[in-house]
Formats: structure tokens, sequence, C-alpha cells
């Protein structure tokens, strides 16, 4: 049966870029970021967990800041490379159905892996940069959506790399301009040679890297061009959601505000003044946000430890931080022990050697080592034992 002229099928492609040489070293290098970025994702989602069966180090305190970084550097850079890929490949998706039932339903089903492997892993490429643009389209939960899409394009990507194996070692040990493996009618040349193809995909990749990777390494800031948070703001380091934004301006700046420190029935409640005549500490640790950018601040303020002493906690104490903001998933959080016990952990009341500013969570925030930025409680209110 013949196909009608119009419907283009894999044989209206006839440019000879669109090979297994080329998509085999590509595919390669998008495996490669899709694993970084997978790896590094359970990181992050583990952190998150309010239960730790294996409770989550506090070092070293750049630790979550590294990880983080390069999942959003390595989810970044799979961006052209899956652009690239798909170009290579979507011919292929075209070949006309076969006639045989045997081989239709083996077509099929690697269709359908196909079908789950490209639609996870464009939704993940795209809520994650949705996500550190913080544009928020959609109704569902980013953070458990993303992780279990995850699951869907590693899953398919395992099998995609299993069925794909020989291919990719045959054109990997060849060649690139090599053409066993080529569609029959795939012969015309391009306005690139195929190694040029290649060093164009590299070069974007990297050019995509170089202008996002500021957001986390320092000596990158100044040619990042894209990244969506450039390492300034007040006191050295940037802000995620401001005072205002938050609606705590007018309860933060309340001269009456007090910290309630609360053990079961025993509480106490500090100002600023009576927080500020505590023995005082400094630690210079990073603020690592989800969202991949990340910045090193010198805090100052009361160990956590030593405020838990005045209401006689216990070691193994965990606690539960309240903001003033008065809703908002970050409103509350979790400290696992392992934070409370680290004398690192403290209440900072001051940053880069000033009193805190109201948008880097004055009158007084949380600040522990290798934490989650979006757990690292702004805002202070209450800070309570867990029975
Ligand atoms: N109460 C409260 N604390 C918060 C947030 C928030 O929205 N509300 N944002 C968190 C996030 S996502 C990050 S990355 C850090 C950023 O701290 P910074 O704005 O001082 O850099 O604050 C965290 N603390
Ligand atoms: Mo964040």
């Amino acid at each position: 049966m013949k196909a009608p002229a119009s419907l283009p099928d894999q044989h209206s492609f006839s440019s000879r870029l669109r090979s297994a040489a080329i998509s085999a070293r590509v595919g390669t290098a998008l495996a490669v970021c899709f694993g970084l970025a997978f790896l590094t994702g359970l990181v992050s989602h583990y952190a998150q967990n309010p239960t730790q069966p294996v409770p989550f180090p506090t070092s070293p305190a750049w630790g979550y800041r590294f990880t983080q970084g390069l999942h959003v550097i390595s989810g970044t850079a799979a961006v052209p490379l899956l652009l690239v890929k798909l170009w290579t490949v979507y011919p292929l998706l075209l070949a006309r159905p076969s006639m045989r039932l045997k081989r239709l339903v083996v077509e099929l089903a690697e269709r359908l892996s196909i079908l789950v492997l490209v639609g996870s892993a464009l939704f993940l490429l795209v809520t994650g940069l949705q996500n550190i643009s913080h544009w928020y389209p959609w109704a569902f939960s980013f953070r458990s959506t993303h992780y279990a899409m995850a699951w869907i394009a590693i899953g398919s990507l395992v099998l995609h790399v299993a069925v794909k194996l020989p291919l990719v070692r045959h054109a990997l040990s060849h060649d690139v301009e090599d053409t066993e493996l080529d569609r029959p009618g795939a012969t015309e040349p391009g306005p690139l040679s195929r190694r040029g193809l290649l060093r164009a995909t590299w070069l974007a990749t990297g050019a995509v890297v170089l202008a996002t990777a500021g957001s986390t390494v320092p000596f990158l800031r100044r040619v990042s061009v894209l990244a969506v948070r450039s390492g300034e703001g007040p006191q050295g380091v940037p802000i995620n959601k401001t005072a205002e934004d938050a609606g705590v301006t007018d309860a933060a700046r309340d001269p009456g505000w007090r910290l309630e420190v609360v053990n079961d029935t025993r509480s106490v409640s500090l100002s600023r003044e009576e927080l500020l005549a505590l023995p005082q500490h400094s630690e210079e640790l990073p603020i690592a946000c989800v969202e991949g950018w990340s910045a090193s601040g010198t805090w100052s303020g009361v160990r956590l430890r030593d405020l838990l002493d005045l209401v006689e906690a216990p070691s193994d104490a965990e606690v539960v931080l309240t903001s003033l903001q008065e809703s908002g998933p970050f409103r509350v959080t979790l400290l696992q022990s392992g934070f409370v016990e680290d004398d690192r952990t403290l209440v900072a009341l001051g940053l880069s050697g000033e009193e805190l500013v109201l948008d880097h969570g004055f009158p007084a925030r949380l600040i522990a080592p290798n934490r989650p930025g979006v757990l690292q409680t702004k805002w202070l209110a209450r800070i309570e034992v867990r029975a």
C-alpha cells in the first residue's frame, strides 16, 4: 500500500546529518546529564523530606550547594542536547508501521516507550526551567510531580539505552562520517559537516552552562547573562522572597516582636535585644536555593542549641520553626536533630557584619549548614521542640 504523497515519512528527510552517528554521540552526553540530574535530584528530594531514616548530613556545609548547582546546570545543559537529539532522530518516528503483526507489536512498544521518554524528559526540563524562573502556570505541586516524573524518565531512559546499546557501541567505535548506520535516503550533505554539527552542539551546550552557572559559581557571575539570580543582593546574598511578598513587613518591624522558644511546658520569650545579649557566634554558611543559585554569607547570631538549653531541651531534640508569615509552604519547617545539635546552626541576627535586613529575615532567621535554602526559615516567630 502506498502512503498519500502529502504525509511525510522517514524517507522525506534526506539530510545526512540526521544520522545515528550524531544521535549516539549527543545521546550519550544527554544520558550523562540526565543521570547527574537524577542523582542530584534524589539528594535534593531526600534533603527536603521531613522524615529521614538516614539523617541528612550537616557536613560538608557546601554539599547541597554543590549537588543542587549541579542539578540545575546538568538539566539546563540537557536542553540544547535534547533538541539536537530529537532533530536527528524524529524522522524514524514517522516510519510507516510494519504490515507484519509481530514486527508491528515490537515497533509500537518501542514507539510507546520513546513517547514516554521524550514526554517525561520534556516535562522535567520545562517545569525545571519554569521553576527557576518563578513561573508557576500549573496547579500541581512542583516537587512531588517533578520527582515522580524523574523516575518515569530515568526508567524509560535505562530501557532505551539497553535497547540501543549495540547501535550506540557501533556508532561510537566508528568515525562520525561513517555511513553504515544511516537510513538509505539520508545522503544529502547539509550546510554543516557532521563534525561541524557536533562541534556546534557542544559549543551551544557550553554556552548555556556558562550563561547560567554563575548563579552558583562565583567567578562565572559576570559571564552568566542568563542566570536567574545573579548573586547580587543586599549584604552580598540574593533574595528569594521579600518581606513584602511574604506579607510580614509590619509583623517583622513590630518593636513588640519576641521569639518564643518552647519545650513542652517550659518556654522563654526573647526580644531582639535579649537575643543580642546572649553569646554571639559567627559562621560562614551558604544559602543554596533549590533553584540552583547559591551564595555564601557570614552570619552572626545565637546558637540554636544555646536557645534550646534555656528550655532544657534534650540533646536529640527535633524542632519545629514557625515564621511570622501567615501562609505559604515555607511558613513552618522541621529541623532534624543532626542540624539542631550542630554548633554552626544559628538563629541569625546579622549578616556580613551588619544587622540582618528585612528581606533576609529580620528580626531573626534560621541558618544551618548543608540545608536546602527553602528550609532556612526567615522571620522566625517560634521555635518549638517536637514532642
Ligand atoms: N518564611 C520564609 N522563609 C523562607 C522563604 C519563604 O518564602 N518564607 N524562602 C526560602 C527560600 S526558597 C530560600 S532560597 C531562602 C533564601 O534566603 P534569602 O532570601 O535570605 O537569600 O529563604 C528561605 N526562607
Ligand atoms: Mo529557595
